[in-house]
């Protein structure tokens, strides 16, 4: 049974859906119901997966983690090539496209004259807006009926580029999300594993 600390919307939502995907037991632990997150995670950020072991940060650390440990179909055989591209695009995902998003809460909370963060606001989402464009080339280098980055079958970074693609409604900017990006957000979104009523009460 892991225990995963996690605040509703934010990229934890990602950690869930690959708990619930390897069929794993966990418990939400909402971050602000903890007296002294600090000492579990000194970044103050989620998630945080406390396993058997230890606690672990850092959401793709996590995910890999996860995955090397319970039997899967979101990621290919450890040696092959499939498998350094399935990482690249993670990490692409993690360390590329989050902090994109992450500049616009950043920029939301600064303390600026609405129309100096309206244009911002606009630059970042002209940014965020190119990442996408990556995504889509990715995806129409896709064989066949794949229209996941992982190709058939989705994988942990179309996991996390859903989860980050929600997050430009709450920003009044426009985000360009080309159609197949839109398509694997949307086969994503269906998936039951993404949904937990419970999700409300985090
Ligand atoms: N590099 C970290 C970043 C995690 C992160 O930025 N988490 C956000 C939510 S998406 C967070 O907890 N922010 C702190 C806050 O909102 O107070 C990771 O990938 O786990």
């Amino acid at each position: 049974m892991y225990q995963l600390y996690s605040l509703p919307g934010t990229c934890a939502k990602a950690t869930q859906v690959v708990l619930r995907e390897l069929q794993q037991e966990f418990e939400v632990i909402p971050r602000d119901s903890v007296a002294d997150f600090q000492a579990i995670n000194p970044v103050g950020a989620v998630p945080a997966l406390e396993t058997p072991d230890s606690v672990l940060t850092e959401g793709a650390a996590i995910l890999l983690h996860l995955l090397k440990r319970h039997p899967n179909q979101l990621m290919p055989a450890e040696n092959s090539p499939a498998f350094s591209r399935a990482v690249e695009n993670m990490m692409f995902a993690n360390a590329t496209m989050h902090p994109a998003y992450g500049r616009l809460f950043f920029l939301n909370a600064q303390d600026l004259t609405p129309e100096i963060k309206q244009q911002l606001l606009e630059s970042a989402a002209r940014e965020i807006s190119r990442l996408w464009h990556v995504v889509e080339q990715k995806l129409e280098r896709q064989s066949g009926n794949a229209i996941f980055l992982g190709g058939e079958r989705y994988s942990p970074a179309d996991i996390l580029l859903t989860v980050y693609s929600a997050w430009g409604a709450f920003f009044p900017v426009d985000i360009q999300i080309g159609p197949k990006a839109q398509r694997m957000i949307a086969a994503i979104t269906e998936l039951p594993t993404f949904f937990d009523q419970l999700e409300t009460q985090e």
